[in-house]
């Protein structure tokens, strides 16, 4: 059954990765499914038919015969859950990759996504430059938490799992602050993440995409 999901006709990141269909295609990298990609402008994401599909207007979506998902976490997880790969075969061990998933887009990416709208939204608010070191704080006090349960591990909890995927995704959007360099281990972590095969494919996919124009 063929894959569809979709992108950003061009990202505002230019290619750098960070919009979030980098995560379902290297989900569907690590488990080896092919997929297609319907790519949209901001305008079209508006529409009917691409809200019929997203309720909130965003990408990535993904479509596979008569299903048709939105929210990364619910893509992740229904790749990892169809196609072998990403998760343990172990119940326990399955179930603490879930919870990692979940912990990675309920705990840790909201102070992330909080400091990009302060830094980005907000950067000409004139209150920015005194609650900016309190969005950084916020973010540091996770990462120090997050820091301390990895320690020296490769990853969260065993062999890499879709837990692993969507956390580093989620503290790749913090590069450009350089919060993630004050925490070697994670920063390792994310640069292990970005060094699998699987990522690497996802990753020159959507740049391909993004590329800015020749001249
Ligand atoms: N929680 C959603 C967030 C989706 C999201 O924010 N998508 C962004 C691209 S990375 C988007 O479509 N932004 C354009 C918009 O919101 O209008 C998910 O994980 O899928």
């Amino acid at each position: 059954m063929t894959i569809t999901i979709t992108a950003f006709e061009r990202s505002p990141d230019g290619g750098q990765g960070l919009a979030r269909d980098t995560r379902v295609r290297w989900a569907l990298e690590e488990v080896g499914q092919p997929y297609e990609v319907r790519l949209v402008s901001f305008r079209a994401m508006k529409e009917p038919a691409h809200l019929a599909l997203h309720p909130f207007g965003q990408i990535p979506t993904y479509e596979e015969g008569d299903l048709a998902l939105f929210e990364t976490g619910a893509i992740v997880f229904h790749i990892a859950e169809r196609y072998a790969g990403l998760l343990p075969k172990d119940a326990n061990a399955r179930a603490r990759a879930i919870t990692w998933i979940f912990a990675a887009l309920n705990t840790v990416e909201p102070p992330i996504l909080e400091l990009s709208t302060a830094r980005i939204l907000e950067s000409d608010k004139p209150w920015t430059k005194e609650r900016l070191p309190l969005v950084e704080d916020r973010v540091r006090n996770r990462l120090h938490q997050l820091s301390d349960r990895l320690g020296d591990a490769d990853w969260l909890d065993g062999g890499f799992s879709a837990g692993d995927l969507i956390m580093v995704s989620v503290l790749l959007r913090l590069r450009s602050s350089g919060i993630l360099n004050e925490f070697p281990n994670l920063s390792d972590y994310v640069a292990r993440g970005e060094a699998r095969p699987a990522y690497k494919r996802a990753f020159a996919a959507q740049a391909a995409i993004n590329k800015p124009p020749a001249g």
